[in-house]
């Protein structure tokens, strides 16, 4: 059976899996869910996934949600292409770069913290911006450091090869670019996202490119 991957043109937390699903070469269903119209609050889509968040992928054998399970998942199960480094040291370091972006920077810009800062604490457009560059530049100093560190030539995060690394990187800096964060400072993070959005598979994977897309 194709797996299945609920998704949403502008859910960075989707973006990261299907840049993934690209790159490992798996072919799969894409289901849209739409986040602006709610329908992922809607109770048809609850039966699939409780939390009410996108990405959830199903292959049969592994029905979840989360981006960094169903990641784990697709490196267990399809690891023809790996996604991490064999070294045990190697890997834990690109393990965890992917959460200081999906625990430390992602949650606290996403749609419902938006909504709920925009709705009941009444914060206005302006401020909003202030607050995500805010968590952008707090992640982004760190991550930058890192990349330089390890990034063989200023093509991938972790040395010569894509990794999970990009993975997550990639979405969330289209996500600073969609709210306006300048990312001068960051040049080797610029570097980066150029040559990853230069490759077939996160090329598939982006936003603009999804049929579910507004443009
Ligand atoms: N930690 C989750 C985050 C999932 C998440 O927040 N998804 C967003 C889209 S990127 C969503 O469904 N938002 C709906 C909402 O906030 O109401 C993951 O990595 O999968």
């Amino acid at each position: 059976m194709k797996p299945t991957l609920y998704t949403y043109w502008r859910s960075s937390a989707a973006y990261r899996v299907r840049i993934a699903l690209n790159l490992k070469g798996i072919d799969y269903n894409a289901v849209p869910v739409s986040l602006g119209e709610g329908e992922h609050r809607q109770e048809k889509y609850r039966e699939i996934n409780p939390q009410m968040l996108v990405p959830f992928f199903d292959d049969g054998e592994v029905a979840t949600g989360q981006s960094m399970a169903i990641l784990e998942h697709l490196e267990e199960s399809y690891n023809d292409l790996p996604l991490v480094p064999a070294d045990k040291l190697a890997r834990a370091q690109v393990r965890s770069f992917c959460l200081s972006i999906c625990c430390d920077i992602h949650p606290l810009n996403n749609l419902r913290v938006m909504q709920y800062l925009k709705g009941p604490l009444d914060i206005g457009d302006e401020e909003f911006l202030t607050w995500y560059a805010h968590w952008i530049d707090e992640g982004y100093r760190y991550a930058e450091q890192f990349a330089k560190e390890h990034s063989s030539d200023g093509r991938f995060v972790f040395g010569d090869n894509a990794t999970l690394a990009d993975v997550f990187l990639i979405p969330q800096s289209y996500n600073a670019h969609r709210f306006k964060v300048p990312l001068d400072d960051y040049p080797t993070l610029v570097s980066i996202e150029k040559a990853c959005n230069k490759l077939p598979a996160f090329k598939a994977a982006s936003p603009e490119t999804q049929p579910d897309a507004l443009l």
